[in-house]
């Protein structure tokens, strides 16, 4: 192993090690490989990261043919993160996903609805996450594979119900994933393997808070658990802290946009590259084209700590909103 390998070296295996979908596997070891600096020194690493790589890309392809058809919690990623919402029955997670996506899940008053996960693409600020309703957890039957789906989310949104026994409900789920070595944790570093713990990053949506009169009950409720996990108290019905969710989404997940700029040109606002917080202009020229990964010179930054147009160097830590100019 060479030494003085970049720290996102490092972080990227880390999370390569406790990626657990083959795409997923392949897009870290892509990103992997882009973070180890191009010399003589590194030659050996490089062919066997790509090496790696390429048996990656062939076992990926054969899981997708043969999973294709099979099953319902197999959901193929789209956007820069996934959010998975779980919660015991009734609680409302359909509801939620049929008003801030398109998709258009069944909701109804009788519990156990929903019996197969539905992704839908929630847009906020102008970016698009995905957004995935799940079947109930609950202690009567849950399919196995719910848990190898929640493994896969970047957030986990726990949703309980204000006008029904809450606390019970968040306890319960807090325990069913625990039994599954599934931790919701407080922090927002990304998900992550300890000791064959998956921890993911969690917010507790308490909804059907739909007027004041339940305002009291969840002052309580976020007074006795605010200290495990993040609250906020929302009503689907009513529309109440709906856009409060979307940005505390785009928080916990500690994501930030950065648009490009060509030189003399106005820079490009439709499509901004989603990178994470403490990412630098390094990871950002990663993402825009290897060869500027390679090449880069210099970067002029617009933004936060900068002034317009300031040149910085490869290491210059990015913020959300800022715009870069790259020059090979
Ligand atoms: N009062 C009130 N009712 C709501 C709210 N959100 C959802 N509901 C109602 O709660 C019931 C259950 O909603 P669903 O979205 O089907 O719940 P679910 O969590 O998907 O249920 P399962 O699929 O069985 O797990 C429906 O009758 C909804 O109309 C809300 O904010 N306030
Ligand atoms: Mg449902």
């Amino acid at each position: 192993m060479p030494t003085n390998l970049p720290p996102k070296y490092y972080e990227v295996e880390a999370r390569l090690k406790a990626a657990d979908t083959p795409e997923e596997k392949v897009a870290l070891t892509e990103e992997l490989l882009a973070t180890v600096p191009k010399h003589k020194g590194t030659d050996k690493l490089r062919a066997s990261i790509r090496q790696k790589l390429s048996k990656l890309k062939n076992a990926a392809e054969r899981i997708k043919k043969t999973n294709r058809q099979e099953s319902a919690f197999h959901i193929e990623k789209e956007g820069p993160a996934r959010v998975v919402i779980v919660g015991a029955p009734n609680v409302g997670k359909s509801a939620l996903l049929s008003n801030v996506t398109h998709a258009t899940p069944a909701v109804s008053e009788a519990p156990f609805t929903t019996w197969a996960p539905t992704p839908g693409m929630m847009p906020v600020r102008d970016i698009q996450l995905q957004l995935i309703d799940t079947p109930p957890l609950s202690r009567e039957h849950v399919e196995p594979e719910l848990f190898n789906l929640i493994r896969t989310a970047d957030l986990l949104v726990i949703m309980v119900d204000i006008q029904s026994r809450s606390m019970q409900q968040l306890d319960d789920a807090i325990d069913i994933l625990k039994e599954h070595r599934i931790v919701a944790t407080r922090e927002s570093d990304g998900r992550m393997e300890q000791r064959g713990d998956f921890h993911v990053p969690c917010l507790v949506l308490v909804n059907k808070t739909d007027d004041e009169l339940w305002d009291e009950e969840f002052a309580v409720l976020r007074e006795l658990e605010e200290d495990r996990l993040p609250l906020l108290a929302i009503s689907v019905e009513t529309g109440r802290n709906l856009d409060r969710f979307k940005e505390s989404v785009f928080e916990r997940l500690g994501l930030i946009r950065v648009y490009s700029k060509q030189p003399h040109h106005d820079v490009d606002r439709s499509t901004p590259f989603v990178l994470r917080q403490g990412d630098s202009v390094e990871e950002f020229a990663a993402c825009v084209h290897k060869e500027f990964l390679e090449h880069l010179k210099t970067a002029r930054v617009w933004g936060e700590g900068v002034h317009d147009g300031q040149p910085v160097g490869r290491d210059h830590v990015l913020h959300d909103g800022d715009i870069v100019e790259l020059h090979m």
